[in-house]
């Protein structure tokens, strides 16, 4: 088995300290580091969001797939900084005002960590001026609100308008999930995207960022 091949299996297992190891060794023998993270953790990550799609694995396992991934990506991060490598894009994420569920929003964070889209994450509670703020200094590309209340799915309309009245609307676009959330609600608030899964926003996202 090739040394990639190796590191995302492991990624799959969740196995933190075996794909560190495995990822120190490649940067040992000077493997690409963008091969590292393209070949070896996103692909790993990639069969998880699949297979977390497709109900053949479930959070905990997403979660400490996402853990193994960190605990690799963090050897990397230096490194690709230092060869220059550009994160696919910049997009920033939150629970909206009032909503403290934050497990789905953290999956969405690490699935597009795992495309390798750079992710600023706001935490929960976020008010529509924090997440406009954010896009506006930080130039994200996409403003992502989660709600898992039927109480606080209203303030995704907020945002919608927030990004209106900031005149920022047009440079970004607002992606919307969560459990209550609907492909019509999106439509009906104007939001842009709506997708159901962690793995579909990450490539819904992807996709956003390379138009
Ligand atoms: C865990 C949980 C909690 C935990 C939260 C812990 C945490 N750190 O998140 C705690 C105990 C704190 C909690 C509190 C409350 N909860 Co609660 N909670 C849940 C529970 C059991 C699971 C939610 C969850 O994490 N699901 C798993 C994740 C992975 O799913 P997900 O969030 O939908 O995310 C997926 C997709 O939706 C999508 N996605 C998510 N976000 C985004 C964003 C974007 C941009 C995109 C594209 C996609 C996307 O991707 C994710 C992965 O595939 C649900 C019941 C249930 N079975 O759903 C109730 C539930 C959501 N809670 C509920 C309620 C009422 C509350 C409380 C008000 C209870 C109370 N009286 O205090 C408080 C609210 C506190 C607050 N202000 O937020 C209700 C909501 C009812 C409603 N219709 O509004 C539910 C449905 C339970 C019920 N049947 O009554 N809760």
């Amino acid at each position: 088995m090739s040394l990639y091949a190796e590191i995302s299996e492991n990624l799959q297992r969740g196995k933190a300290k075996a794909v560190q190891q495995l990822v120190q060794q490649a940067i040992d023998e000077n493997c690409p580091v963008k091969e590292i993270l393209e070949e070896g953790l996103i692909a790993g990550m990639n069969i998880i969001g699949e297979k977390f799609k497709n109900n053949q694995v479930f959070v905990p396992e997403v979660l400490i797939a996402a853990r193994a991934m960190n605990a690799g990506a963090t050897l990397l991060k230096p490194l690709l900084q230092d060869a220059g490598v550009k994160a696919t894009g910049r997009v920033c994420i939150g629970t909206v005002k009032g909503d403290m569920h934050d497990i789905g929003k953290n999956l969405v964070k690490m699935m597009m960590e795992g495309k390798g889209l750079e992710v600023i994450d706001l935490g929960t509670d976020v008010s529509p001026a924090k997440y406009v703020q954010t896009a506006m200094e930080q130039n994200c590309r996409i403003i992502c609100c989660s709600a898992l209340l039927t109480t606080t799915m209203g303030v995704m309309q907020e945002v919608v308008n927030a990004c209106k009245e900031a005149g920022i609307r047009d440079k970004v676009a607002i992606m919307i999930g969560g459990a209550p959330v609907t492909d019509q609600f999106c439509q009906q608030i104007g939001a842009d995207k709506y997708t159901a899964d962690a793995a579909s926003a990450a490539d819904a996202a992807v996709q956003i960022c390379s138009q």
